[in-house]
């Protein structure tokens, strides 16, 4: 690191430059209305910011369940500089949704914790079609374009450590 006498700390930001960057991103098609809102978010945010459309690698699962496995495979292969899920979990009747949306994010971080390459939880968890439609686009914004935004800046900060 280099020596730093100016008395200050030392501040270390990814900054939003991202002409280089190779993203992946892996999206449920369960609740496909919401999740093709949140991979457009993403996608868009992505070549704004610069990224190149062959730059960008995206995986299809069946929903968010099977996200897991699919991040730990792209990890493996380490072609790309952040991962991102997108998925979206609306709350039903049954617990069913509740261990869907825990093992989705728990799976994603366990693989992400064993590599070097940011994985960015774009999971919608949603109580009601409300909140889905808020998230996807509505007065909340785009979940897939904050997802976009975070892959971008810690594929940079990475770099800097
Ligand atoms: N998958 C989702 O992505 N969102 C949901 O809301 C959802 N609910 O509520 O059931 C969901 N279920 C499917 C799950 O992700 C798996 O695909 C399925 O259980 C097969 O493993």
């Amino acid at each position: 690191m280099k020596k730093n006498s100016s008395g200050k700390v030392n501040k270390i930001k990814g900054g939003m430059a991202a002409s280089e960057a190779r993203i992946a991103i892996i999206v449920a098609q369960f609740n496909e209305y919401f999740t093709e809102k949140l991979l457009e978010g993403a996608v868009d945010t992505l070549t704004r910011h610069g990224v190149k459309p062959a730059a960008i690698d995206v995986y299809f699962v069946p929903g968010a369940f099977e996200i897991p496995l699919i991040v730990k495979r792209v990890l493996a292969k380490k072609r790309a500089d952040a991962v991102i899920t997108l998925g979206m979990v609306i709350k039903g009747k049954t617990r069913h949704f509740a261990h869907v949306v825990d093992e989705s994010a728990r799976g994603a971080m366990q693989a992400a914790l064993g590599s070097d390459i940011p994985v960015i939880h774009g999971v919608v968890a949603a109580e009601d079609l409300q909140q889905a439609i808020d998230r996807t686009g509505g007065k909340v914004g785009n979940k897939g374009r904050d997802a976009a935004r975070a892959a971008i800046e810690m594929a940079n900060l990475l770099k800097k450590i």
